[in-house]
């Protein structure tokens, strides 16, 4: 028979940057709900990742750790109720990976639309790690038997990669040891558009600020990038169907419904035929009402660095405490000697 797990909720965002108003909703929001109705919930900063795009500064790094681990808990993450440490002070996500890198096949790996996306026309240079980072994802969520991840729409495909290592580990080890985890992509805005270019993702390593709300901008900040957000000058419709060419008309009704807590019909059934000269400032003053709290809450927290470093600590510590035996039993299933 094949054994039960236990629902645990595992999720990740890189500290390679500020983190924007897309983490916001696709990712962060979620983890506090998942948080909140009482599920068991580890919630990583991923520095192992952060390093295999760019070279980031370490001073720098450390200090967008920090801030990401502020973030969280500015947006409501408890780390008393909720696991909250960065990837790299629990060694079982890179122990684990290894092993994952002699499982997944350069075939699933040569179909990752983000390495595509991310190493662009010069894949020649791009890192190792950049290349292996969803056997490193699967590793990051199958350290804790995780059956639920809260993701955005762009991580759909590495959450299939790691259903698809886990199964063939399991099949070759003849053993139903790690979960068939469920990707929870649930919400309005699962996948927020750039302010410049409704064709792509907001992100925040975008080399453009105004494409992106940071949670670190204050309210005149992000009316500015509001007001100068790439729109039509047509008026907004009364249906769905009338976005369907409009990519940015279509991201900010999404933004505004997200924020709301509505959905985009309701909010095109308030707006139709009115223009973004209207629009515009209200979904401003919508997102500066989200993201100032929490902004003001990041900056109480960024004042005490030590202290966050021991919050991230003793999540590490409670982290290891799951991970470490889940790594022990693998090494045992593949065949490696234990005898210390
Ligand atoms: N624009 C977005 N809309 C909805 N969800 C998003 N997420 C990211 N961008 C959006 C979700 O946030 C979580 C953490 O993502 P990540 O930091 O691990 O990596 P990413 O998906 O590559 O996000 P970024 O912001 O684009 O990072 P960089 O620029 O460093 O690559 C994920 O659940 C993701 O889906």
């Amino acid at each position: 028979m094949a054994p039960q797990f236990t629902p645990r909720v595992f999720s990740g965002i890189q500290p390679s940057g500020g983190l924007t108003l897309g983490n916001y909703l696709g990712a962060l929001k979620r983890f506090v709900e998942m948080q909140d109705s009482g599920m068991e919930t580890i919630y990583c900063l991923v520095d192992l990742h952060a390093i295999t795009d760019k070279w980031q500064e370490p001073e720098r790094l450390r200090q967008q750790t920090r801030e990401a681990a502020a973030a969280f808990m500015a947006a409501g993450i408890d780390p008393v109720r909720s696991i909250l440490f960065n990837q790299s002070q629990v060694s079982a996500h890179a122990e684990l990976a290894w092993i994952f890198n002699c499982v997944a096949r350069l075939g699933w790996m040569n179909r990752m639309t983000q390495f595509k996306d991310k190493a662009g026309k010069n894949a020649e240079n791009a890192s190792l790690g950049l290349y292996a980072y969803p056997s490193l994802m699967a590793a990051d969520i199958l350290s804790y038997h995780a059956t639920h991840v809260p993701v955005g729409e762009d991580q759909k495909q590495h959450l299939e990669l790691t259903r698809d290592i886990a199964a063939k580990f399991n099949h070759d080890y003849g053993i139903e040891f790690f979960p068939m985890t469920e990707p929870v992509i649930e919400g309005v805005a699962t996948r927020v558009m750039s302010l410049r270019d409704g064709t792509k993702k907001m992100s925040k390593s975008d080399p453009s600020d105004q494409s992106r709300i940071n949670l670190s901008d204050d309210a005149d900040t992000i009316a500015q990038k509001i007001r100068k957000a790439r729109t039509d000058a047509e008026p907004l419709p009364e249906a769905m169907e009338g976005l369907k060419d409009r990519p940015e008309a279509r991201n900010l009704v999404t933004i505004y419904a997200a924020l709301a807590g509505t959905t985009p019909e309701a909010v095109l059934a308030e707006f139709a035929g009115q223009g973004f000269g209207s629009f515009k400032p209200r979904l401003a003053d919508l997102a500066a009402a989200t993201v100032g709290p929490i902004t003001a809450e990041m900056t109480r927290l960024m004042a005490d660095p030590a202290e966050i470093d021991r919050i991230l600590g003793r999540g590490a510590d409670r982290a290891d405490a799951i991970a470490r035996p889940i790594l022990q039993k693998t090494y045992d299933i593949v065949g490696m000697i234990r005898s210390r």
